[in-house]
């Protein structure tokens, strides 16, 4: 992904149009799908291999309520051996979009610690986060059941049902 218009450095600039700028965390195990949902997001290509990302950032303009936006988003490492930042980019993070995989339950426990790691990093429990339940084209090797989805505490899940 580096190389490409929409790549941009890992911390945001200040925003020269004034618009608001939201800085958004993708986070969740390795493989989940996090950067092919940030690149169907940025750029509506989908990328059907899986490359590990070490951290990749890019920024997108937007309308949030009928005001012009910015969303920088960070792209983080699921895989444990590139987690040496994970602490900043919590710090760092307005919002945050936990992801896992509906086949595989590891990453749906996993889900649960991104969550905890976050309100032990901030102190609060006062910040947004969703949880994205990904690969739901993969039905017949779900592995986490939509009743794991009753209880859970997260504001906001979004999964196809
Ligand atoms: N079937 C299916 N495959 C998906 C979906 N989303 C992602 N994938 C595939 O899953 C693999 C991993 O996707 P990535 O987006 O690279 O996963 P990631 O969470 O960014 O992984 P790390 O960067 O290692 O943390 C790729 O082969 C994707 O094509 C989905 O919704 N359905
Ligand atoms: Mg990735």
């Amino acid at each position: 992904m580096d190389g490409e218009n929409d790549s941009i450095s890992s911390s945001s600039s200040v925003p020269s149009s004034g618009s608001r700028e939201y800085k958004i965390v993708m986070l969740g195990a390795g493989g989940v799908g996090k950067s092919a949902m940030t690149m169907q997001f940025i750029s509506h290509r989908f990328p059907d291999y899986h490359d590990p990302t070490i951290e990749d950032a890019y920024k997108t303009q937007v309308r949030i309520d009928d005001d012009p936006a910015y969303l920088d988003i960070l792209d983080t490492a699921g895989q444990a051996e590139f987690t040496a930042m994970r602490d900043q980019y919590m710090r760092g993070g307005e919002g945050f979009i936990i992801c896992y995989s509906i086949t595989d339950h590891r990453s749906f426990q996993e889900a649960a610690e991104f969550k905890e790691l976050i309100y032990h990093v901030r102190h609060t429990y006062d910040i947004p986060i969703v949880l994205v339940g990904n690969k739901t084209d993969l039905e017949e090797y779900r592995q986490v059941r939509k009743f794991y989805l009753v209880n859970v505490p997260f504001a906001i899940v979004v999964q196809a049902l």
